[in-house]
């Protein structure tokens, strides 16, 4: 399973069974493995850095699509000992095409989780890259034309609701071919036209068209539909496309965030795809149930803190009317990081992906760059604008942000639409005895800086505590000052009308890089609301009080 619906029909799509035999290339281990998983589930490799490779052997013939959903972190791809494919990223699909005779192939997948200079992005951090295969695997029978992506854009024009259609269309054949390219929306044909790819042409088609009786997408009813997109040939459908999408636009006015013209409040989590030893590799059953807290919680939105998200994590918020905060991947990075020669093209390969995979769900409204990087730097800027632009040429539907730390010394505020700043007070050190004075603070510098009538989001705000360690002088770590301190840290930002919403850090404890900083307690972060196996700490139900009194 890899979608929460089948987004084929015609094209013949098979999960392999999920069985591999698995080798790590130090010797340490040799056996079977499950894929999806991240390999630390394996006893012998909890702490495994480096290189593993995968094989399968399988009948398959013709154009086939490998199509990997997540491979952690860098993936070498070899189809009977031919390397086909090199990606770099944990967290965004890629595929590789590659034409097989009839017969048995031996398929190979070397994965690498070591850190090193050719990995920009993941570096030693306060999260953990989990090892191998850890999103899903499919295999794809393709045609003689394929249809790689539908990117639908809803808005209104008047009364109406409208949606701009763009199909990218690819030809895997040797001649020049005449096809209709037909769209659906919910079994309602809208369109047909026809097309003419000449051999192996990518073709993007863009047209407008008008929705009558057509249901907004909002957090109350995440009403969806499903599109889909065929290619026939000499009238037989020859592939298609499905996917879910919804009515709804985002929109800002002075210091409001809209959806579908009313102003919202984000109460959200931070949340890392971290489930103590299943690590990023998290079954579906699980995602629901963090959902099903997060609901608990009176929260209304997610924020993919630091990577693109799992699609099936995201479908859910789509089901279940989830506001989310989808972020490329990078956190923390000075100034040095980013000048490795890998961090932009790596960051601007992510983000590709990112957008292209992930363009329609309905749940996603803002897009996410650079958590805490060198945003008050003029070559951190240029960093900044560079991926904002590359944003803006694939989406300009959705506002962009960034979660700053650098407070008073960001110079980066005019990039971006909406300003978001994580703010500490009470635990770390900018005000730490007064929240609204950090709130303040970032409020005069927005105005100072021009960016006074922009939304303004407190993107991270929590404290620590150890799941089970109560202490009645309600000390450092114990369940109770956490608590206390969120019960502050949120009072004071949703009190705040200028402040138009806010994202806890963080829903869950999640595993670190143990000598990430000075070391975490338990090699954990652990502010999160409920801990790494998901049991409540005390400040669950502050949280809860607390959102549900401001939720409007
Ligand atoms: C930062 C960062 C998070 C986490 C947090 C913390 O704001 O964005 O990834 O490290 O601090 O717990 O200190």
């Amino acid at each position: 399973m890899y979608r929460l619906f089948k987004i084929h029909n015609i094209r013949k799509t098979y999960e392999v069974d999920c069985l591999w035999d698995f080798e790590t290339s130090d010797g340490l281990y040799k056996g079977k493995i499950t894929v999806p998983t991240a390999w630390e589930t394996i006893p012998e490799l909890v702490n495994y850095k480096g290189k593993a490779t995968y094989t399968k052997t399988m009948k398959l013939s013709g154009n086939i699509r490998l199509v990997f959903k997540g491979v952690s972190h860098t993936a070498d791809v070899f189809v009977d000992g031919v390397h086909v494919k090199h990606h770099y990223n944990a967290f965004t699909p890629f595929y590789a095409d590659v034409f097989l005779e009839k017969g048995e192939h031996e398929i190979k997948i070397e994965a690498d989780n070591a850190y090193g200079e050719n990995s920009a992005l993941h570096v030693e951090n306060d999260y953990y890259t989990f090892g191998g295969i850890i999103r899903p695997f499919i295999i794809e029978e393709l045609g003689c034309a394929v249809i790689n992506y539908i990117h639908f854009t809803p808005f209104k024009l008047g009364d109406t609701w409208r949606a701009r259609v763009e199909v990218c269309v690819e030809s895997k054949c040797e001649s020049s071919c005449e096809y209709s390219l037909g769209l659906e929306l919910d079994g309602e044909k809208f369109h047909l036209e026809k097309i003419t790819l000449s051999p192996f042409e990518k073709k993007i088609y863009t047209n407008e068209f008008s929705f009558e009786n057509v249901t907004e997408y909002s957090m109350e009813n995440p009403k969806l539909y499903t599109i889909a997109a065929t290619l026939y040939a000499n009238g037989e459908a020859a592939d298609d496309l499905i996917d879910k999408v919804g009515f709804r636009e985002i929109e800002i006015r002075g210091k409001e965030l809209l959806l579908n013209g009313k102003p919202i409040k984000i109460m959200g989590f931070n949340r890392h795809e971290c489930y103590n030893s299943l690590g990023s590799s998290i079954p579906l059953q699980a995602m629901m149930r963090d959902l099903a807290l997060i609901k608990e919680a009176g929260a209304n939105s997610i924020r993919t803190c630091h990577y693109p998200n799992d699609e099936m994590f995201l479908d859910l918020c789509d089901e279940m009317g989830i506001l989310v905060w989808e972020e490329s991947h990078a956190r923390g990075f000075d100034l040095k990081k980013m000048e490795n020669p890998n961090f932009i093209p790596q960051s601007l390969d992510c983000i590709e992906e990112m957008i292209e995979n992930h363009y329609n769900h309905p749940s996603i409204i803002m897009w996410g760059i650079l958590n805490e990087c060198a945003s008050d730097t003029p070559f951190g800027r240029e960093c900044y604008k560079t991926l904002y632009d590359k944003i803006d040429s694939m989406d300009s539907s959705r506002p962009k942000t960034s979660a700053s730390n650098k407070n008073t010394t960001d110079i980066c505020f005019d990039l971006e639409e909406i300003v978001s700043v994580n703010l500490y007070s009470l635990w770390y050190s900018f005000h730490p005895d007064n929240v609204s004075k950090g709130i303040n603070d970032i409020k005069d510098h927005m105005k100072e800086t021009g960016n006074g009538n922009k939304p303004f989001i407190i993107s991270e705000i929590g404290a620590g505590a150890i799941y089970g360690y109560r202490n009645e002088n309600s000390c450092k770590w114990s369940e109770e000052r956490q608590a206390e301190i969120l019960e502050k840290q949120l009072t004071a930002s949703l009190e705040d009308d200028d402040v138009c919403g806010l994202f806890i850090w963080q829903f869950c404890d999640a595993r670190v890089d143990e000598s990430w900083f000075y070391g975490r307690p338990g090699s954990n972060n652990n502010k999160g609301i409920v801990d790494e196996f998901r049991r409540k700490k005390l400040a669950f139900n502050v949280v809860k009080n607390i959102f549900g009194k401001y939720k409007k």
